[in-house]
């Protein structure tokens, strides 16, 4: 028998079967659809609550917002952008980009937008996934593949009166361009990769602008520079220039940056530049003092600007380091007492990262939530995709698969690898269901955590978005990314309980 039997749930009345159901239309979610059609598993859907694709880059639209990673490792292999005019692309080129992706390649028509997934919940009688939208729909199918983004869900400080505050206030990743704030008093809470782009841009408009940072970054020098005609042309019209860079870039990454999360003496260079970089755009000593970091270089994400520092220097900002203890209706109070009017405050707070909402609406096959499951012990799935207890369920950029030094697009590829895999195999052997063992995913995991203790991630003397409540970095790839991509190379059944058809519908 070839091909994986189309299940036959029992269906609410005007639903929809599709053998594969999608959440999310970023860099995960398009690149999945575009990996289905080109593997003829034209069977499928892709729900996505904003209006297009482009995911975080879609959301993300604050001043100042590029990338931090090289152009040239910033694109689907399979499409090189031959657009990019920078060698750190800013977000507008990167939504073009997304845009026409997925224009070209011809799968839009099955993405259903502004529609959000309420509930998917496992049916082990039907074998399918049985989904509730929020327009009120429900769909089964076959796999789901979540795609729904590590960075996606805004983290609201939770910060006394917050609530009462009458000026306008938004998350840095939900920008209001309505606001306008020239001339106005401007308050950024936050100093990670998202403050450090705002503030610079800000500085330029707001009347004045204060800074609250919990903890000094290190921010290490932005090499961008605009690619040359001859680049440009090159990259449209001889491919391979674009490709060598890439590969330059990737292993240049590679072969650095895995072994000094390791190392603390390879960390050294890196340190140096960033101590350097202070020197240079700050003349005050006391300044320099506040925005210099006390633990180990790589333990938080290392940022890159040219004009952080600058800009904390410059008259009309200041940088507040007392913790803040609330907010009125119109100042922000912080610790020594001191109360700073406000007009707008900007909250750069980052994202719900080892809490991810989407595990609250995914419901296994034993009746409990990836949330409630993964309560216990923090997120953990098998190779970063599935997760024991869930049958059918992948994850793109799932648990310990993030990077701090190369590009995302790499791991979605090399999970996307998996998943098609995993797919052909239940074609070609007629599985209705494949479910990861439990000791399959245990010992995955004791591995990456046992690696992970001896990363700077784990003992570098910082708290971060990294480690959950347990203190576990459960988001991380502990090892070199050429690592993950071969061993999530072939779709391992071995690892797995398979489920052949059922004979009869229930
Ligand atoms: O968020 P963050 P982000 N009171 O979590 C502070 C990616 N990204 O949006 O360090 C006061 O890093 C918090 O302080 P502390 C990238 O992967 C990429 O900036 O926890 N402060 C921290 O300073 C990045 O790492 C690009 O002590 C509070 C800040 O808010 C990830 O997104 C660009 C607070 C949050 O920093 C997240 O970056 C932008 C409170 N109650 C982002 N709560 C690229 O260029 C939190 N903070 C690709």
């Amino acid at each position: 028998v070839t091909g994986m039997t189309p299940p036959q749930p029992r269906r609410a009345p005007g639903s929809q079967h599709v053998q594969h159901l999608v959440v999310g239309a970023g860099f995960g979610g398009l690149g999945t659809a575009i990996t289905l059609a080109e593997d003829g598993e034209d069977d499928f859907l892709v729900i996505e609550k904003g209006t297009e694709v482009g995911g975080t880059w879609r959301d993300n639209t604050y001043p100042g917002a590029a990338c931090d990673v090289p152009s040239p490792l910033y694109s689907f292999s399979f499409a090189p952008n031959p657009d990019w005019s920078m060698s750190f692309s800013p977000q507008p080129e990167i939504q073009a980009y997304l845009r026409r992706v997925a224009a070209e390649s011809g799968v839009l028509d099955r993405f259903r937008f502004g529609t959000a997934v309420e509930h998917a919940a496992w049916d082990d009688a039907a074998q399918c996934w049985r989904v509730r939208l929020s327009d009120g729909r429900e769909v089964t199918s076959t796999t789901l593949i979540t795609a729904s983004g590590g960075l996606s869900e805004p983290r609201l400080p939770d910060i006394d009166g917050i609530d009462s505050f009458q000026g306008e206030i938004f998350h840095s990743a939900r920008w209001d361009h309505d606001v306008d704030l020239a001339g106005k008093r401007v308050a950024v809470i936050g100093t990670g990769a998202s403050a450090i782009q705002i503030v610079p841009e800000v500085r330029k408009v707001a009347g004045h602008l204060d800074v609250y940072q919990r903890t000094a970054p290190y921010v290490i020098p932005r090499n961008d520079r605009a690619y040359t005609r001859l680049e440009r042309l090159a990259f449209r019209h001889l491919p391979v220039v674009q490709r060598a860079y890439r590969t330059a870039i990737y292993w240049g990454r590679e072969t650095y940056v895995p072994g000094f999360t390791r190392q603390p003496r390879l960390a050294w260079p890196a340190k140096q530049l960033a101590l350097a970089n202070i020197r240079k755009g700050i003349a005050d000593p006391e300044l320099r003092e506040r925005v210099t970091p006390d633990f180990e270089i790589g333990c938080k994400r290392i940022l890159i600007s040219n004009t952080w520092y600058p800009a904390l220097a410059s008259d009309d900002v200041d940088l507040v380091t007392d913790r803040i203890v609330k907010v009125t209706g119109d100042a922000i109070v912080t610790a020594d007492g001191v109360e700073r009017p406000v007009d707008v405050i900007v909250v750069a707070t980052g994202f719900h990262t080892t809490d991810q909402p989407i595990a609250q609406h995914v419901v296994g096959r034993e009746g409990r939530s990836l949330a409630e499951v993964w309560s216990e012990g923090g997120m953990a799935a098998y190779k970063g995709t599935t997760v024991h207890g869930f049958p059918n369920l992948f994850q793109v950029v799932g648990p310990n698969t993030g990077l701090g030094h190369s590009s995302m697009v790499f791991v979605i590829e090399s999970q996307l690898a998996y998943v098609r895999d995993a797919i052909r195999t239940m074609r070609a052997h007629d599985y209705a269901a494949v479910e990861p063992r439990r000791d399959a995913q245990d010992t995955w995991n004791a591995d990456l955590q046992q690696r992970m203790g001896r990363t700077v991630w784990n003992r570098g003397g910082c708290a971060s978005w990294y480690l959950d409540e347990h203190g576990r970095n459960t988001v991380l790839w502990p090892r070199a990314t050429f690592t993950m991509r071969r061993l999530l190379s072939r779709f391992d059944s071995a690892a797995y309980d398979v489920t052949a058809p059922h004979p009869t519908t229930p």
